[in-house]
């Protein structure tokens, strides 16, 4: 039968084939060296093109021990290109899957059983050294902050009790026993945490969940998406790979995972207690102190014979956890503006990535807007979601949105703030540290600006783009160092009316000898020393 979506170490596979894949087989601590050694590619000066996954083949930690299966970081998402492969497309691609997976959402299939069921392990398993989480290679993110190993790549699948609806979403968990760990829901609107209190309300003792590690890469994107309750994550993910993901009964709880995953941990979430988590680096750059989060009780690992573990990175941004979501959630906010509130106009949906991490700051792009869709635009992404659009600005098509410094130069010259800037209350604080001296304020606030251009404006003062394309050939035989042309790298026409004919002629003429006509043209008309 054919599966056209690729389980986690067939992606693998092409992430080698690619040269995506750094594969490091020398001993690395899981807990002190290998997080930090990925970091650097982040936090090192290497262009987004340079960023890749890391397979860490030989694994140890502080206390002696040698993992026998590895650990990928950055496997999924360590960049665009990895995201893209994953998808099985080209990196220009990602967007068109995104819209695919939103208009047609499949159903999955349910198989009788699958390579992430090759072995089973119970409780008895679990005593001893080695033994639960103990045997896992679960690395430690942020070491000097974090409070131990914690789950960072896991998919948690629980079931709405009244409907029966599944959720595949995305939390962290820290290891707490060989046996147990948190299960860190960050708001009340996550779509786990309103399952679980649905399972506190109704007086059950537990609810199932199962984490999911190595699941096919399309199912890692979907689990990601911030999509509405109720709709299952896994018909995205078949969306995304045009035809159904296959699906494998759980042994212990009345749950469904990819039979092709890597590894499942399946177990129950007690309702009866919270227990103190964190503190943990988190992805809005600062450590998230320790707080209260559910508690969950392994009652079963299943995995693939040779599972390879995965572990996201994420914190100070860009990182993994960033790509991940921004691929994703720039052509859903797109897709939010142009199909559900029928914006005309818009081009592209940006958000900022490096250290703020993508839900404060977003960039409308338009093509040559009105006015009042300029701003439907900006208080559109203000309430898309909680969290979301904290400091929003428009801007034109020429302007590109990934620099920062082309949104500086369409602020300066196409916006007046006394009347293209709205400051908006109650704004969600959302995803950020708590404020130390008001740890109750959770009130923010939308700064909405438009930087498109209204009126007219001159052309950009650069030479015109066959004089910079002639001297890019020029540049390049002098084998001068080489160049990565940023925006705008040629000069061009914004508004006709301010580039009229007769300027232009005198243009051509200056570059085809003739500039003294234009001299004599003007010397023909003088005009008097006025006063
Ligand atoms: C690497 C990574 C880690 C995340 N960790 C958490 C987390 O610990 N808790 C949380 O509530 N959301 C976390 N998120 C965000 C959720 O994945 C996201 O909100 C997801 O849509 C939740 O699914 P839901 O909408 O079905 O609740 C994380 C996302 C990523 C990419
Ligand atoms: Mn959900």
């Amino acid at each position: 039968m054919s599966k056209g979506y690729r389980d986690l170490r067939e992606h693998v596979g092409v992430l080698r084939e690619r040269g995506l894949l750094i594969e490091v087989d020398r001993p690395v601590d899981k807990d002190t060296e290998m997080h930090p050694l990925v970091r650097w590619q982040y936090r090192g000066g290497l262009p987004e093109q340079q960023w890749k996954a890391f397979l860490f083949t030989n694994v140890v930690d502080p206390r002696g021990r040698r993992y026998a299966n590895p650990v990928l970081i950055g496997g999924l998402a360590a960049s665009p290109a990895v995201y893209a492969a994953g998808l099985g497309c080209e990196v220009d691609e990602v967007g068109a899957r995104w819209e695919r997976a939103f208009a047609a959402p499949i159903d999955p299939v349910l198989v009788d059983s699958g390579p992430g069921q090759e072995v089973v392990l119970g409780p008895s398993d679990f005593e001893g050294e080695g033994g639960g989480f103990d045997g896992i290679p679960i690395p430690v993110s942020t070491p000097g902050f974090d409070a131990a190993p914690f789950l960072t790549s896991a998919h948690a699948i629980t079931k709405d009790p009244e409907t029966g609806i599944r959720n595949v979403g995305h939390y962290r968990g820290q290891i707490k026993s060989p046996t147990t760990c948190g299960v860190m829901f960050s708001a009340s609107y996550k779509h786990g945490y309103m399952h679980f209190r649905k399972y506190v309300e109704s007086g059950a003792e537990y609810m199932d969940l199962a984490w999911v590690i190595g699941a096919p890469p399309v199912v890692a994107y979907a689990a990601v998406q911030k999509v509405g309750y109720g709709v299952d994550e896994y018909t995205l993910a078949g969306g995304l790979a045009g035809e159904p993901i296959e699906l494998m009964r759980c042994k212990t709880v009345d749950l469904e995972v990819p039979a092709g995953a890597e590894i499942i941990l399946e177990g129950r979430v007690r309702t009866d207690r919270l227990e103190q988590e964190g503190p943990f680096g988190e992805s809005h750059g600062y450590v998230h102190p320790r707080s209260l989060s559910p508690m969950f009780e392994l009652t079963a690992i299943t995995h693939r014979r040779d599972y390879i573990w995965t572990s996201f990175i994420s914190q100070v941004t860009p990182s993994e956890s960033s790509v991940i979501k921004r691929v994703g959630f720039e052509p859903m906010l797109k897709g939010f503006l142009r199909d559900t509130l029928g914006v005309t106009g818009v081009t592209d949906v940006v958000m900022h990535e490096p250290l703020t991490n993508l839900r404060k700051v977003i960039f409308v792009q338009f093509d040559n807007p009105k006015e009042t869709e300029v701003w439907r635009a900006l208080k559109g992404v203000a309430a898309f979601r909680a969290e979301i659009g904290k400091i929003v600005i428009a801007v034109d098509r020429d302007i590109d949105p990934r620099s920062l410094d082309a949104v500086w130069w369409a602020l300066a010259y196409r916006s007046r703030p006394h009347k293209d800037v709205q400051i908006i209350r109650g704004q969600y604080k959302g995803h950020g540290p708590p404020f130390v001296s008001d740890p109750e304020a959770v009130e923010d606030s939308n700064l909405l600006i438009n930087a498109t251009l209204r009126g007219t404006l001159p052309p950009i003062s650069l030479p015109t783009k066959p004089y910079m394309e002639h001297a890019r050939e020029l540049w390049d035989e002098l084998g001068l160092p080489a160049l990565t042309p940023q925006a705008p790298w040629h000069g061009y026409v914004i508004t006709p009316e301010e580039w009229p004919e007769e300027l232009e002629a005198e243009a051509q003429m200056a570059v085809t000898g003739r500039y003294y006509e234009t001299g004599a043209k003007h010397a023909a008309e003088p005009r008097p020393i006025e006063g």
